[in-house]
């Protein structure tokens, strides 16, 4: 839909659901599909219609990866004066609508950091992750080395770093890395549900909770919580904590209208 190439764009009630769709190269990120996504992430972004984001690509494969046919012949300086590629692959962490990312098959390289820039990641039973930069004589360089340290400890990041190890969903769960496991066949569903739930919520408060847990990771602890603290009293200058609240002493469901 809206005349994209290398991705698909729905929208299910509150929430957009981006698929990307590269089939023949398992979804590999070439440029002009990092284009179009960031593209597609400033539309759902500018959209106050939209509450929440779900992003996926297929059965197979969520994204195999940066193109390695379109790097194969990049040198040092193509790649530092472009600033390869940073530059088009913040777009998924800067979004401040909340972004989940539903994973079916491989999640390899770019593909599992751009998974981990979402806010949540829901997998398939089917998953699996990856960041095999090592194999083709480079590393990680879009989050693979610090996202994934963040997100699983150091003994676990240096393990798929260092070896390309590929991991299940499973174990993925186990280590913290994803949100959910869920039957392949209903992954998608799942994840526009929960983000249908949180569309519902107000938005306001959704946005100062996210860019909170956000804080966690950039922060000191002493600063993180005062972070928090100031966020949580200006949600007290927010309509829809008058609703939120008057609605449950009603003993009744809260209409928010995200002011
Ligand atoms: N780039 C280009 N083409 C790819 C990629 C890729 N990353 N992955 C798969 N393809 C292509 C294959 O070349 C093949 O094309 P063709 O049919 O024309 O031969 C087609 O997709 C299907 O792939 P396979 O035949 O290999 O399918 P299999 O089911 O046998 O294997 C695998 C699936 C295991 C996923 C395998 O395709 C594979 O190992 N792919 C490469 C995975 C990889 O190394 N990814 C890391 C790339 S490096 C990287 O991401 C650096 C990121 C830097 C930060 C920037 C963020 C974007």
């Amino acid at each position: 839909s809206d005349g994209y190439e290398h991705l698909r764009v729905e929208r299910h009630g509150p929430v957009a659901l981006i698929t990307l769709d590269r089939p023949k190269a398992l979804n590999a990120l070439c440029d002009a599909l990092t284009v179009e996504l960031t593209h597609a992430l400033d539309a759902t972004e500018a959209d106050d219609s939209i509450g929440a984001v779900v992003l996926t690509g297929s059965a197979k494969a969520f994204a195999a990866g940066a193109d390695i046919a379109e790097m194969q012949p990049k040198s040092f300086t193509d790649v530092y004066l472009a600033d390869f590629i940073t530059s088009s692959w913040e777009r998924a962490s800067t979004t401040r609508k909340p972004i989940i990312a539903a994973v079916a098959g491989y999640a390899l390289g770019g593909g599992a950091e751009l998974a981990m820039s979402c806010d949540m990641i829901i997998a398939a039973e089917s998953a699996k992750f990856g960041q095999p930069e090592i194999t083709l004589g480079i590393l990680p360089g879009a989050g693979g080395t610090q996202r994934l340290a963040r997100a699983v400890g150091k003994s676990k990041a240096m393990d798929m770093v260092l070896t390309g190890r590929m991991i299940d969903a499973e174990e993925a769960e186990r280590i913290g890395l994803v949100a959910r496991v869920v039957p392949s066949s209903s992954v998608i569903d799942e994840a526009i549900s929960a983000a249908t739930k949180i569309a519902g919520f107000s938005r306001p408060a959704v946005l100062m909770a996210k860019e909170s847990v956000d804080r966690a990771f950039e922060t000191t602890l002493a600063e993180g919580m005062r972070f928090e603290r100031r966020m949580f009293h200006a949600a007290f200058a927010t309509e829809d904590k008058t609703e939120g609240m008057g609605a449950f002493l009603d003993k009744r469901k809260p209409s928010f209208n995200h002011r």
